[in-house]
């Protein structure tokens, strides 16, 4: 059995020699290089084009060198085909890593002193106590509940929202359209890490976002297609939202003149959050195709229906 990898070609190298120590069982192929169309079995790609999938006439699995999948064209892959993002540790840590870094910046104030020091303000902010601030999470997949956790010792008033009920220790939990409301009002910080589906694109409307109390602030580090870019500019200039920090836009990167890119109330990173981590991906990946042999469930497997 053989997996083609089709990504960055520094990745790839890594990917070949783990795959050669550790898992000679499987055969590893990757562009330029020549390989027989019918030898694969699995794809492991970030958006790879439908005529490639058309080529591999013994492809099983579609694995996602990411966390998300909807970057793939779900209609035109073939039913049979199961799809598979990547979970691996060096994914959730970087995110758990940048949604601190990002509620702490917004919550300690640094757009506005970023603002104060290009004027020269020396102007300091009442500190707000981490308890009287209200952080919630969009999202309660293994990302969410990962940053939930690691910002719980800070003393924020933590919620979430998620489609079906969760439980998570230490946090306020809401689910579905019926508990959005209230998980929305009780927001003064808001975290997007949805996955982008048909359900969830443009959910950061202006209807959704004038739902947060009034000077609350958003953290986009899911996908640019979440948040409806104008109704964003629209509320941070009525005064309803005071601060973004977006990590990413829709198109990436975003044209030199979008406003986004000199807002003063907006920080920007380019799509930076979280990055695959080499080594740790390969070895997920070893283990879900062996779980694919043996018959298991994959890690990450898709429901392709609902996308994600
Ligand atoms: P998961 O699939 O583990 O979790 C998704 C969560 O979103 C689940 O809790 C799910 O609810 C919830 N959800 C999905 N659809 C809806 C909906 N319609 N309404 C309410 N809740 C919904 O995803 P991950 O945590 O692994 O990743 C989330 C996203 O983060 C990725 O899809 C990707 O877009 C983004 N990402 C961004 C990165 C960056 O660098 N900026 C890096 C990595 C990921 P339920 O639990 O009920 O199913
Ligand atoms: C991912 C990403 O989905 O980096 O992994 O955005």
């Amino acid at each position: 059995m053989t997996l083609l990898y089709t990504s960055d070609p520094a990745r790839g190298q890594i990917w070949r020699d783990i795959f050669a120590k550790e898992a000679a069982d499987i055969g590893f192929v990757a562009p330029p290089e020549a390989y027989d169309p019918a030898a694969i079995r699995y794809l492991a790609a970030w958006s790879p084009p439908a005529d490639l999938i058309a080529s591999l006439p013994n492809l099983e699995v579609l694995f996602s060198i990411g966390a998300g999948v909807d970057q793939f064209d779900m209609a035109s892959l073939p039913p049979h085909i199961q799809v598979v993002r990547m979970i691996e540790p060096g994914i959730v840590a970087g995110m758990v890593e940048y949604a601190t870094m990002a509620v702490l910046a917004l919550h300690r104030d640094l757009i506005p002193y970023r603002a104060a020091q290009a004027e020269q303000r020396w102007a300091p902010i009442k500190l707000v106590p981490a308890e009287q601030r209200r952080v919630g999470v969009m999202g309660l997949g293994q990302l969410g509940k990962a940053v939930l956790g690691a910002l719980r010792p800070f003393g924020f008033a933590l919620s979430g929202w998620s489609r079906s009920p969760h439980a998570v220790e230490g946090v306020t939990c809401h689910s579905g359209r019926e508990g959005l409301g209230t998980f929305l009002a009780g927001c003064d910080i808001l975290l997007c890490l949805l996955p982008l589906t048909p359900d969830t694109r443009g959910i950061l409307s202006r209807d959704l976002l004038s739902r947060l109390p009034e000077g609350a602030m958003l953290i986009n580090a899911a996908r640019g297609g979440h948040l409806v870019a104008e109704d964003l500019l629209a509320l941070l200039d009525q005064g309803h939202l005071s601060a973004a920090m977006l990590d990413v836009t829709d198109p990436e990167p975003l044209p030199a003149a979008h406003p986004f890119w000199r807002h003063p109330r907006i920080l920007l990173t380019p799509h930076v959050a979280s990055m695959t981590r080499a080594d740790s991906a390969a070895r997920a990946l070893i283990a879900n195709i062996h779980r694919h042999q043996a018959g298991e469930p994959m890690d990450g497997g898709v429901a392709r229906g609902r996308g994600y």
